[in-house]
């Protein structure tokens, strides 16, 4: 992945002093260490004597540093840093990059501000100890940067080991046991520190009997994950059942009032602490598709969380309480509930009632994880609340790791989206928090035991991305696909490194768009094959219980959300989009399905109707898959032939599901309306 040796070679080839004691220096040390013993260089660990050095990594607030360059080298960070002014505390994560004379420095508050320096200056490279570079400062945007597994304990007998998982089997587990492969763990922790990731649950959100479990008798299961972890800056989050007093505890009910369920949580959660005292806390689907919730109490969803708040805030956890949550059992004759909906009317009433230590998970589109949504309403609806936005990384919707679906753009759009009007707070900043107390960013994590980890060499990519966009949402997400493809595949060990470069941007940096142009048009999402969620299958959804209809006649298409005449969701939003929103005229083209009911024959910004854009679009998106099978090729002896090969067989796959999309949508729309391809071309 993103960490081969070679991307060590900079930083292993020079004379490295490491400055200062702990765990996470230790990890730092480690890696100096393997990285100088292959590429010739040298390190010491806090010497008593003087040597001269090219690079030190040091914890500010030690010991005065031996020799006089070494010395200027840390004054020149400290100089940066008081340039700054207050600015000037890195806090438990951050660091400083200066440079003085020929000496680098990397300074942090803590040990894992220098883990991230180090990682920082492996994705520099040789430019890190360039001498014109100007000093550095970086702290991550967002506290907590967390990716949450859903993989099974024991294997389901629908979802299977991992839950809309596209990469094998679990890295933690096997067939009801722990895989047993800590080295992988180990090796899985060093990319995620890589990328700037900092939390992980280890297993899905729909909790089974034998997951449940996790939480009491097999817990030593979960230590010795977090045990491997740790090292790397990782903390271990587990998902709860809400049920768990009665199903392990024994107790007769799981209402959060009853004082028998309060104590339970509050002896189990302390027992957890003593087992892995950096334990991060819980997450919690509950009331959600099934799983057990406050509601079979009557008791609403702040009850509920606060329960496990309450047994989490003496030992300093948290509770990740998940906001997907919907009617998943509703009529399609019954046009007045809205799914899209759900998630505001269920939580929005409730802001103020969450414990500081709750924080609210909501999905970052008020659905679910397609591939064009608005932005939750909810993200800019609960001011008293701390809100984490969650994306899917594993690629449920966008392609299953099949299709090259690089979802940097996206995310980088939704973090960008100002949900109070331009100009004004972001996403990003509604998950970082005004005082930095925000509930960050989640991933669903696309990892498995594959060889490539993800399935797709080329979805690693949205893996490194996510990390990289929670520590910087600012980040320009085409300048952090230029880092992840100068690590995965470093110059030194290319053939022709500006080509295979250039190429990976031609296939990657447009991929979303061109995955969205040939699956579900303007927004209206679900026309997937049901219950897996691959494929076209235009209405496959539309007569089903799950709420995710866009109500396609002769005339027309797309969800009337308009307050006006149709859910009035639209309203849920602030002033400013409401009313874009709510007009046909000024809602953008790429969700106008998902706002309104338009004939076929309405006019988009760009001038074309509905119905041509769905075919233009269509025919597009398969040409463009085309040009990428095309472009690929283009690499085939200049990179790793397995690599090649697995890509190219992707490719194929790609090619011929594009066609049955385009194939499908379009005769499914033509059949529908009777209009004609204005250019003529085939539609069966
Ligand atoms: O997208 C849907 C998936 C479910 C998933 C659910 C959720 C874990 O189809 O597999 O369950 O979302 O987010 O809880």
């Amino acid at each position: 992945a993103w960490l081969p040796p070679e991307a060590f070679r900079a930083l292993g080839s020079r004379r490295v002093l490491v400055h200062g004691d702990g765990m996470l220096v230790d990890t730092v040390l480690d890696e100096v260490a393997r990285a100088c013993a292959r590429y010739g260089g040298r390190m010491w660990h806090s010497p008593s004597w003087d040597v001269d050095v090219d690079l030190v990594l040091a914890l500010r607030g030690t010991d005065e540093l031996p020799s006089a360059t070494v010395q200027a080298a840390r004054a020149a960070g400290e100089a940066a840093l008081a340039q700054a002014g207050d600015n000037a505390v890195l806090g438990a994560e951050g660091f400083v990059l200066a440079r003085a004379g020929d000496v680098t420095a990397v300074l942090a508050d803590a040990p894992a501000g220098l883990l991230y320096g180090l990682f920082h200056l492996v994705r520099l490279g040789a430019a890190a100890f360039d001498t014109t570079r100007p000093a550095e400062q970086h702290r991550p945007a967002l506290r907590r940067r967390m990716l949450n597994h859903w993989d099974n304990v024991a294997v389901h007998p629908v979802m299977g080991q991992v839950e809309r998982g596209y990469a094998g089997g679990s890295i933690f587990w096997r067939n009801g046991r722990p895989r047993g492969d800590l080295a992988r763990i180990r090796e899985y922790a060093r990319l995620l520190a890589a990328c700037g990731i900092n939390a992980i649950s280890v297993n899905n959100v729909n909790v089974g009997r034998t997951e449940a479990r996790l939480l009491t008798d097999r817990l030593g299961d979960v230590a010795e994950i977090a045990d491997v972890l740790r090292p790397y800056g990782i903390r271990v989050h587990l998902s709860v059942t809400f049920a768990a007093p009665v199903v392990l505890g024994g107790l007769p009910n799981a209402d959060p009032v009853d004082e028998a369920v309060r104590a339970w949580w509050a002896v189990t959660t302390r027992q957890v602490y003593e087992r892995i005292p950096d334990f991060g806390g819980y997450v919690v689907k509950a009331d959600s598709e099934g799983q057990p919730g406050p509601f079979t109490y009557g008791r609403d969803h702040a009850d509920g969380a606060n329960l496990l708040a309450d047994a989490l805030a003496p030992h300093g956890g948290v509770v990740h309480w998940r906001a997907f949550v919907y009617n998943h059992h509703q009529d399609w004759r019954d046009r007045s509930t809205d799914r899209a909906r759900a998630a505001y009317d269920h939580f929005v009433p409730l802001d103020g009632r969450f414990r500081d230590n709750v924080v609210l998970q909501v999905k970052f589109g008020p659905v679910d994880f397609q591939v064009r949504e608005p932005v939750s309403p909810v993200l800019a609806a609960m001011p008293a609340t701390r809100l984490a936005v969650e994306v899917q990384v594993t690629q449920e919707y966008t392609g299953q790791q099949r299709h090259v679906c690089h979802l940097g753009p996206w995310w980088s759009e939704v973090l960008r989206f100002a949900p109070w009007g331009p100009g004004g707070r972001t996403v990003a900043d509604v998950a970082a928090g005004e005082a930095g107390e925000g509930g960050g960013l989640v991933a669903v994590a696309n990892v498995g035991d594959d060889l490539f980890w993800t399935g797709h060499p080329l979805a690693q990519a949205n893996l490194y991305t996510v990390g990289r966009l929670a520590w910087d949402p600012q980040l320009d997400p085409r300048a952090v696909l230029d880092e992840w493809i100068a690590l995965t595949f470093p110059q030194s060990a290319m053939a022709d490194p500006e080509l295979v470069g250039r190429t990976l941007h031609e296939i990657m940096d447009d991929s979303w768009r061109t995955y969205e142009r040939y699956t579900a048009p303007l927004g209206v999402g679900f026309m997937v094959h049901p219950g897996d969620h691959y494929g076209p299958d235009v209405d496959g959804y539309e007569y089903t219980r799950w709420g995710t209809y866009h109500f396609a006649d002769r005339d027309g298409v797309g969800v009337d959300r308009s307050r006006a005449s149709g859910t009035g969701f639209a309203g849920q939003y602030p002033p400013y989009w409401a009313q874009v929103y709510e007009s046909p005229e000024r809602c953008p083209d790429e969700l106008l399905l998902f706002f309104h009911h338009v004939p076929y024959g309405h006019v988009l910004h760009d001038g074309s109707t509905v119905i041509q854009h769905i075919y233009d679009t269509h025919f597009a998106g398969v040409e463009e898959v085309a040009v990428m099978r095309g472009r690929w090729r283009t690499l085939k002896g200049l990179i790793d032939p397995a690599v090649y090969e697995r890509v190219e067989q992707r490719l194929d796959e790609q090619a011929r599901s594009a066609t049955e999309w385009r194939d499908q949508t379009n005769t499914y729309f033509f059949r529908k309306s009777g209009v004609p391809d204005a250019h003529g071309r085939r539609i069966y």
